[in-house]
């Protein structure tokens, strides 16, 4: 008999409109197929939801269904709660309680087997409606995953409770600790997967499986109730209990990690259901930290990144880089060349000479080899990788790149020269761009009449391993120019933040006061070590003097004189940098600066630093003679330090050097490792508002007038009328002044 009826419902349980969130009900040969359609990745909005709960119960509840195929529309399962609603609801989410009774009652013990037909990802809450599921059929490639904790919550959709009891313990709570997906092949051998089919059979094969389950072909699982994949009690507390530690040392400023465990383990004790119960205790107390909005903010911000005003809405489309020449085989030029080769983009890698152009190819080749060892790709990968690097020592194979990216040192004049080399060498369309990170872009195009086509690709260093680019347009690069540099940024897996042009672009620029700040502090008489360790308690990976010793003593001072030149009425004259380039006392490379450096590496204090210490106060003269050195918490440091960096912030957004906002918090946590469970530093600096941070300033500024150093602290335009207004910092410039 072949019965086929389709409804469809929204959140009221009506007809639903073509966008609006919805899910739809079809019944053919005994199989009811739900599927969720919310473009482009079926997120569960409550709509979703609610559509889901009410076909599942019409589907029950019909004579003609034996049996149930849960699936996502466009090809893809389900990416998890609706992340939106997070940000609409307070504190909870808006969570309905019941909605776990209805996982239970409706998807994993209801009258009829369900079966979920996952393509292209499971991820969250849609891999926790897989797990309720009786059973799962993927297609190749599928990914699943709970990476709720890098949105500060923890699973709260059965998510602690079934997936240690499909997949064990161990890697259950590995899985979540490091919110990293599994894909198609490994989820099969762990039991998360039951079949991987081609995608054109995957309807056909989650009905066939579904129907066995009605018959009793096959056995009907409910994950929530299995106890054969948990380690014995007394292990799986052992796992908890190194969990926890290993938790507490990589992410000792967050509380939800240990939320999530608490979740899990009271399931282990008490049992699955018992431990549902605790999971939504668990799940409101994440939801209600500043942690899970901080972090909510980054993922938006991140994605938002790529949408610039004028420029992506305005209809063009993105030419697509294939060949790409790298010009200069240094530890940037090398690095950029691998990032491109292991996105599958052909790199043409020029260097001066036959020796500098081994040694660039050695760099790569050395690149790779480290992400072998690290189990990263295979030998056969990365021999692949490298069979797209082919070397140059002159212009002659130019004609054929669709992009250059320069990497030679930093001199204007040479520059200039390299460019107007590539104008003659390059495609009348080819992409021009500089990796120049002090260097303005309008000096770099003097000598051609390509400016359109010359764009910054600022990377960090190491270029393949960071992961922001800094795409630099002055006021005559071309949309389309942006557009394709774009483009190619997100080709190589980078998150890319559009800038204008400028001393220090947005990053270097913004973060310049942090180091001068710190040196200040120790000029005040603050001990070096503890200003680090107060920084490190913030959040940051590591305090600013461990920072300069890793970029360089002498790398800080070139950096720091090219932004003295460019703001000198805000600069602070940090000595003791300048007193350790005397000494030729670098940093890690010379095994000694702030710190000293044993043979692997490890940092320790240096006991020759003192000398040096006292010989930059001596020529700062902050300190009076006999005095003890000012009381400053550990929120002082912080703010100390962090105020100017804010204050540079805003000068950038009135500059519009950045298009929102939120792309300085991208780019101060991508690039500088300003902690995301802060929401970046705008959204930090929101927390506390712009008055208290221009009141701070204002007042260190009168402090340190006399010695001249007001304008190091002097409130920006922006912070003082935002601090006026009232308006926040995120608003952006035009809501400030309108306020
Ligand atoms: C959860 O499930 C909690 C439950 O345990 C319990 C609750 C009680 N919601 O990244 P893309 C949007 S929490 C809303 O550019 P890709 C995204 O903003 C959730 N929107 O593409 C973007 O929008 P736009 C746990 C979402 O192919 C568009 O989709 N799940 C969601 O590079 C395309 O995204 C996660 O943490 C969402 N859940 O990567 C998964 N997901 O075009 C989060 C995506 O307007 N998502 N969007 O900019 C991801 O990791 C990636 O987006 C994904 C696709 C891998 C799915």
């Amino acid at each position: 008999c072949l019965r086929k009826r389709a409804a469809t419902y929204t959140s009221s349980g009506g007809s639903a409109g073509a966008m609006a969130p919805h899910t739809t009900l079809e019944v053919a040969e005994g199989v009811a197929v739900v599927t969720l359609h919310n473009p482009p990745v079926n997120a569960l909005h409550p709509a979703v939801l609610q559509g889901l709960f009410n076909h599942l119960r019409e589907a029950h509840a019909r004579q003609d269904v034996q049996a149930i195929v849960v699936t996502g529309a466009g090809g893809r399962f389900c990416a998890g709660f609706d992340i939106n609603q997070f940000v609409q609801a307070s504190g909870g989410g808006g969570i309905d309680d019941r909605i776990n009774d209805a996982f239970c009652d409706l998807v994993e013990s209801g009258p009829k087997p369900t079966v979920a037909a996952v393509a292209g990802m499971a991820l969250g809450g849609g891999c926790e409606l897989a797990l309720a599921c009786n059973a799962r059929v993927c297609t190749p490639g599928t990914s699943f995953g709970l990476p709720e904790l890098q949105l500060g919550i923890i699973p709260g959709f059965g998510g602690t409770q079934r997936l240690p009891r499909a997949v064990g313990l161990k890697k259950a709570v590995e899985m979540m600790l490091t919110s990293t997906p599994i894909k198609d092949a490994a989820a099969l051998k762990l039991g998360l997967a039951d079949q991987v089919v081609p995608p054109q059979e995957l309807l056909a094969a989650a009905k066939r499986m579904a129907l066995d389950i009605a018959s009793g072909k096959r056995a009907r699982v409910e994950t929530l109730y299995r106890t054969d994949k948990l380690e014995s009690l007394g292990e799986a507390l052992m796992v908890l209990q190194f969990a926890r530690a290993q938790a507490t040392k990589q992410a000792r400023h967050l509380t939800h990690p240990q939320l999530c465990l608490d979740a899990i383990q009271y399931g282990v004790e008490h049992g699955g259901r018992a431990g549902l119960v605790k999971e939504g205790e668990c799940f409101k107390a994440a939801a209600a930290l500043d942690t899970h909005k901080a972090l909510v903010h980054i993922f938006f911000a991140q994605r938002s990144t790529k949408k610039i005003r004028g420029v992506t809405d305005a209809g063009l489309k993105p030419r697509s880089i294939k060949r790409v020449a790298v010009l200069g085989g240094g530890l940037m030029g090398s690095g950029i060349a691998t990032a491109c080769i292991l996105n599958g983009i052909d790199v043409l890698l020029k260097e001066v000479n036959q020796k500098f152009l081994d040694a660039g190819m050695g760099r790569i080749q050395a690149n790779l080899a480290s992400r072998v060892k690290k189990g990263r790709m295979s030998e056969a990968a990365a021999k692949a990788a490298m069979a797209r690097v082919k070397g140059a020592l002159d212009y002659s194979d130019f004609g054929g790149v669709d992009m250059v990216v320069e990497a030679a040192i930093e001199d204007v004049g040479l520059k200039q020269n390299i460019f107007a080399d590539l104008e003659r060498a390059c495609r009348k369309d080819a992409i021009l761009a500089s990796n120049t990170s002090t260097i303005s872009l309008d000096l770099v195009s003097a000598k051609t009449h390509a400016a359109d086509r010359i764009v910054g690709a600022h990377f960090f260093s190491p270029a393949h391993i960071m992961p922001l680019l800094e795409i630099v347009r002055t006021d005559r690069t071309s949309k389309q120019v942006i557009l394709d540099t774009l483009e190619f940024g997100s080709r190589i897996r980078k998150t890319p933040v559009v800038v204008g042009n400028c001393t220090g672009f947005a990053v270097n620029r913004v973060f310049f006061p942090y180091t001068q700040a710190a040196c200040m502090l120790v000029d005040l008489g603050l001990d070096p070590y503890r200003v680090d360790k107060a920084i490190a308690g913030f959040g940051m990976p590591m305090g600013p003097f461990r920072l300069s010793d890793l970029v360089g003593a002498d790398v800080g001072l070139h950096v720091g004189m090219n932004i003295l030149e460019s703001f000198p009425e805000r600069c602070y004259p940090a000595r003791i940098i300048q007193l350790l380039n005397e000494r030729k006392t670098l940093g890690e490379k010379t095994g000694s600066g702030f710190y000293k450096y044993d043979a692997r590496r490890r940092p320790s204090p240096n006991p020759d630093l003192l000398p040096v210490v006292q010989q930059a106060r001596k020529l700062a003269g902050l300190m009076k003679e006999g005095t003890a050195p000012p009381k400053f918490s550990e929120k002082d440091i912080v703010e100390f330090i962090f105020f100017p960096v804010v204050n540079e912030g805003c000068r950038v957004i009135d500059e519009g050097i950045v298009d929102k906002p939120a792309d300085l918090d991208v780019a101060m946590v991508m690039g500088m490792g300003f902690p995301a469970f802060r929401g970046g530093l705008v959204f930090w600096a929101d927390l506390m508002g712009a008055e208290y941070i221009r009141g701070r300033l204002a007042a260190w500024a009168q402090q340190f007038a006399a010695a001249g150093l007001d304008g190091f602290f002097k409130p920006s335009a922006y912070l003082e009328s935002c601090a006026r207004s009232g308006a926040k910092l995120s608003a952006g410039k035009n809501a400030a002044s309108k306020m």
